[in-house]
This record gives C-alpha cells, structure tokens and sequence, in this order.
C-alpha cells in the first residue's frame, strides 16, 4: 500500500509514535518562525530554557505584526527579539521586510522539510510541499532548542482538483469552495493534501493562499506536491538547489476525497462573521461596499499585486471607497516599483501601507460604523477589524478591486478580458533586511535588550489534588481566540506584558470577566464546540492562567488552542454527553474532586455541580506526554522537571 505526501514527510521525520490516526506522534522540526506578535513570549520561554544556541536547521524571527509604533511597547519588542536572534543563532527579518509566511515562502522554504512557526498560518509553506504546523510560542521555543514537536496524527484527506480555474476566478475562490463545503470545524484532526491534474495548474503563489486558508477549516495543515511548478518557483528565487521532487504515491490511501473542479467555480466572498459563511459574488446583489483591503499572508504575493495594478491602471477608486493595498514582502513592493505597476496602483488612489499584516490584525484601517469591508484576508471574526458592527467579506483580489472601481460588491467577470499576468523567470533578489546571527564565539558578548514592557510568564502550579471553582464565564459554539485575546492596535502592543493584556481578556464577550477573575482568584470557563479556533497566540491561555482559570470544559477544542491550554497547564476537558453543557450556568459552583489522582492515572474525571447537585462524567484522554505536564503546571515545569531527572 502506497503512502500519501503527508505520510512520506511525516515518517522522515517520525522521533516517536507510529501513524496511526488519533494516537501521538513526535516529529523533528527542521525549521521555525515566529512574528513578533508571539515572538516576544516564544523567546522569554526560550531563554527560560537555557539553550545557548537553537539547534534547528534554519530558524527566523520576523517582524511583522506589532509594527504601529504608537508607543515604545512595539520598537522595544523589536529590539529585544533582534537581540535575541543576534545571540541565540536566529535570522532576523526586520520590520519592512514583510510578512512572515510570505518572505518564509519566497527566500527560506524547503520542500520536504518541516516546519513550525508560532502562528496559525504557517501551513502556507505546504504551498511549496513543505509539512508546516502553526504552533504555540512554547512548542516552538522547545522545538529552537532541539525538542520533539507532538501532534495527535491527523486522517489525511485528499482534495482531488480537476480542470482549470476560469478567467477571473482565483485560488482564493478554492479555498472559499472548501470552506463552503468542509464548514471551519472541517478540516480538524485532518491534513488537507491536494493532488489532481488541477494541481498543475496553479503557481505556487495560488497554492500558497490555499494552504495558508487551510487554517480556516482547522486542518492541522495542507499541503501540495513538489513539482516541476515549485522548481520553477524555487529557481526563480535563486534557490533551485533547495529543491526537490515529493508527492504521493499512486496507491496512497486517503481518509476521504472531496473532488473539486476547478473549471465550474465562480467568483465567491465569505460572508460576516465567518470564513465558511460563503456565498457566489453574483448572488449578493449590489451591496455599497466602503472600504477594499488587499494584503496580508493569503493574498499579498507579486501575481496577487500585478493583477490588482492591472484592473485598476487607469482608472479612479469609486469615491465612497477606501482602498489599502500591502504588499506581503519587501520583494514583492521592490518588484512592483521597478515594473510600474506601484505607479498604477498609486495613480488609482490606493492608499499603499507598509509590508505587514497591518489591516488584516487590526493595526490600523479599521472600517466606519457599519462599514462594508472586503478584504483578501483569511479572517472576518466579527470585531477583528476594530470595528464592533464592522461588515467584513472575505474575496480574491481580483473581485475586491472590480468592486473598488464600481463602489459596489463586484463580479470581477463582468469586467471583460482579464488581465494575462505570468510570474517572472528570476525575482529580484535582495536580503539586505534579514540579519545573520552573530558567530558562535561572539554570541556571549551579545546583550539582550529588555524593555519595560516585558514581563515575567505568569506563575505556574502543579495540578491540585482536587479544584473547586465557579463557572466564571459560559460561551457557546465557535469561539474565537479573537474573542479570547482580542487583538488589534491598542491590546497587541501588550503581548510581552502578560498582567496588562489580561485586563482584555474575554472582553467582547463580557466586559466584567477579567474583574471577575480577580475578586474569585480562580474560576472556570464553560464553551460549546471548535472552542479556540483561529489564532495561534499563547496569550489566549496565558491571560486566563494569569486570571487563575484552572479548566476549560467545553464541548470541543481546536487544536492549537487546545495544545496551548495543556502548555499553561489549564485543564482542557470535553463533555462525554454534550447535552451536558445546558446543565451548567454561569456562576454555579463546580468541582472536579480528585482530578490530580484521576488525571494521572487515565480514569473517568467527574464533575458536580455543586449549585444543582447534579454529577456528570467529562472526557480527559491525554497522552502520557500530556499528563505529566498538566501535572506539573504545563510545559515549562515539565520541561525543567525533566532537566533536572
Ligand atoms: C492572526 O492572524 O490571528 C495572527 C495574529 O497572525 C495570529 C497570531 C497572533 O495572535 O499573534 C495567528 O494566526 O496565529
Ligand atoms: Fe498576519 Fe493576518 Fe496573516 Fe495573521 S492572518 S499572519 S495577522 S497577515
């Protein structure tokens, strides 16, 4: 029996486990990433560990994120992280040089290798076949130090594309397909493998945006063959050498298959306030639309660019729109300049912003009251964009910059003859904003520079024999890490800072949870099901570890989140009967008696609720791994536990 792509890179890199979906498995990272909105914490806890120098093949810090400088908090972070990569053995791509998962694709990535970064979006290496994890800044500290890297193995499902997209219809159409047909909670405990003639078809620019939104079915990752299209892309980065052939093998067994034909797909835009609420452009009618954002990690590569300078060259912004354009490296906006198209793009009234997330994080452009806002993004939480009633549609670049000519939501085929963009033979070439680490016989000289920003990570404590604590908080289905641990110009600014960023914690579900946390000192939090998707961001169990939450018992989790509570050695249990979830109300009192005896030894946890004196069963099924670290208060205390054995 044949094995699939995903099976392939995970046995060349299989430290413990065998493949068996569900079970644990541990896998050598050969790269790390991080941005410096969960750099700051990923490297406090790397120092924290002791390692002089990181032990991976290639590892990266990027600034990308935090790069409003409204205050000190972000240049400082900055500093402390280039410090940090000077003296630890890191690369360092300064704040200008663009988006990490862009620049990591266009001069870092190997095919065939793996990678975790501490964001959510770094399957988009699975663009250029690389097996790419987002991960908590913890996971990938250990990870920079030479540690395993564990994940439950994941069914591997494969999405079979035939055809070829129509004029005006984009990889970013396909991703919205599947999330229209997989929901967000689709593509759980699963790795998305693309395979197909369609594959073919598609730059590795388009397959970088389909990974990338993989995120956004909840996938542990996706991924796409090493092909003669990825050589061509490797080679005109100058980096041919690092390429090297990987797919499937013709056998391979796959979990399921969803077929896609690339050639009967339109133009579609995921609707408020979910990525899966996707509709067709042409469906919607001719809603005003006030604001087109066109960037970030999905759609911000030099074809996304040249396309949008091609449809706008020429012509105005509609009057009631606001159009920002970022382009996602210091390559791409290079590249753009010398050709002209920036002077198209600028001519058309695009209002052009630094190579960041910015927009997309909510670190500026925030739309009006109400406002209609399409974005090529992956993300459209309601409130992320900094405004609470914020309208935010999810689309290709090419239908967000048809509807910011007509001022309305556009069918970008209405337009006529599309734009014929070919990718260039060589890119423009130029790391003069990535910094080299120091040599190892300089390291010790190098300072590390600490603002007064950052602050210790908060304190941790052994699992106690028994917790009795109140439902401080009782959410439903779906909640975001965005809801957790908004994010967004003003809170973003305290990520190094752990006790500020708490005072946000849960806010824009209930204002008065982080008081109410501290006048209890302990307390537990009650959710529905996909509890955490979204971001990677740690802060989304530190903050409520800071605020003294010892579980969270909901019906279920999302795997970063999840994986990150057990890190912050939080409690993560599931309902055995969902129907349980109703029995418990806000403000009950609620023990879980004996939990450090039964977390130890595998067996059935219980839960009174004291209030109603009703007791129900909860799941635990942790690994062993798991278990010792929950035990000793979550992966740093483990982590030095075991140093000290
Ligand atoms: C996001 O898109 O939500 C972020 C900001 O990139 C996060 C990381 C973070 O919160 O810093 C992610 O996707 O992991
Ligand atoms: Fe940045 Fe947005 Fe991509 Fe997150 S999703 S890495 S905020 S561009």
């Amino acid at each position: 029996m044949g094995l699939t792509l995903a099976e392939k890179l995970i046995k060349a890199h299989l430290v413990s486990g065998d493949m068996t979906p569900g079970s644990e498995i541990g896998l050598k990272i050969d790269q790390t990433l991080t941005q410096d909105a969960t750099g700051t914490m990923a490297y406090l806890e790397f120092e924290a560990m002791g390692v002089p120098r990181v032990k991976t093949e290639r590892s990266v810090a990027y600034i990308d994120h935090n790069t409003l400088q409204t205050g000190f908090e972000n240049a400082d972070d900055h500093r402390y992280i280039q410090s940090v990569c000077k003296k630890h053995g890191l690369y360092f791509s300064r704040p200008g040089n663009g988006i990490c998962h862009q620049v990591h694709l266009e001069r870092f990535g190997i095919p065939g290798k793996t990678l975790i970064g501490s964001d959510s979006h770094t399957p988009t290496g699975g663009g250029i076949g690389m097996l790419a994890f987002g991960a908590g800044g913890l996971d990938v500290a250990v990870a920079m130090g030479g540690g395993t890297y564990y994940i439950s193995m994941p069914q591997i499902v494969r999405i079979h594309l035939t055809g070829k997209l129509q004029p005006w219809v984009a990889a970013k159409d396909v991703i919205l397909e599947v999330l229209r047909r997989l929901s967000v909670k689709g593509g759980v405990g699963k790795i998305m493998e693309y395979t197909g003639e369609g594959v073919k078809t598609l730059s590795v620019p388009e397959r970088a945006t389909i990974t990338n939104m993989g995120a956004e079915l909840g996938a542990s990752t996706s991924l796409f063959p090493s092909d003669e299209v990825t050589r061509e892309f490797m080679k005109a980065q100058g980096r041919e050498k690092d390429w090297a052939p990987f797919e499937a093998d013709a056998d391979a067994v796959y979990a399921q298959t969803v077929e896609i034909d690339l050639s009967s797909l339109r133009p579609l835009a995921a609707c408020p306030h979910s990525p899966d609420n996707v509709k067709a452009v042409e469906e919607l009618g001719s809603i005003p639309v006030d604001q087109c954002c066109i960037g970030s990690c999905t759609n911000s590569s030099l074809m996304d660019m040249l396309k949008v300078a091609a449809i706008l060259k020429g012509k105005t912004v509609h009057p009631n729109v606001s159009l920002s354009i970022a382009p996602g490296s210091k390559q791409v906006y290079n590249m753009l300049a010398e050709n002209g198209a920036l002077a198209d793009l600028i001519a058309a009234g695009a209002r052009i912003l630094e190579c960041a997330c910015g927009p997309c994080i909510g670190m500026g452009q925030s739309p009006n009251s109400g406002g209609v806002s399409l974005r090529t993004f992956n993300r459209n939480f309601e409130g992320r964009s900094g405004t609470a009633d914020g309208q935010v549609y999810l689309v290709s670049p090419e239908t967000a910059a048809a509807s910011a000519l007509t001022g309305v939501f556009t069918d970008p085929r209405t337009l006529g003859e599309p734009p014929v963009i070919t990718l260039p033979d060589t890119f423009l070439i130029n790391d003069n904003m990535i910094i080299p680490p120091a040599d190892e016989k300089d390291m010790d000289q190098v300072e590390i520079l600490r603002g007064p920003n950052i602050k210790p990570f908060p304190k941790t404590a052994p699992l106690p024999d028994s917790i009795e604590a109140k439902a401080l908080l009782k959410v439903g289905d779906n909640i975001t890490t965005d809801h957790i641990m908004p994010a967004g110009a003003k809170i973003l600014p305290l990520r190094s800072n752990i006790p500020a960023i708490s005072e946000h914690c849960f806010v824009r579900c209930d204002p008065d949870f982080p008081a109410r946390c501290k006048k209890e000192g302990k307390g537990i939090i009650i959710g529905g099901s996909n509890y955490g998707q979204g971001s990677s961001r740690e802060h989304a169990a530190l903050a409520p570890l800071y605020l003294g939450i010892k579980a969270v018992i909901v019906k279920s989790f999302a795997r970063i989140h999840v994986a990150n509570l057990i890190n912050a050695g939080i409690l993560p249990l599931t309902f055995r009967n969902e129907a349980d979830y109703d029995r418990i109300s806000e403000g009950d009192v609620l023990s879980l008696p004996d939990i450090r005896r039964r977390i130890a030894e595998g067996d059935d946890v219980v839960l009174k609720n004291e209030t109603t004196g009703e007791e129900f069963a909860l799941n635990s099924g942790f690994t062993k791994r798991q278990i010792d670290m929950l035990l000793a208060g979550g992966l740093l205390d483990y982590t030095r536990n075991q140093h000290q054995n």
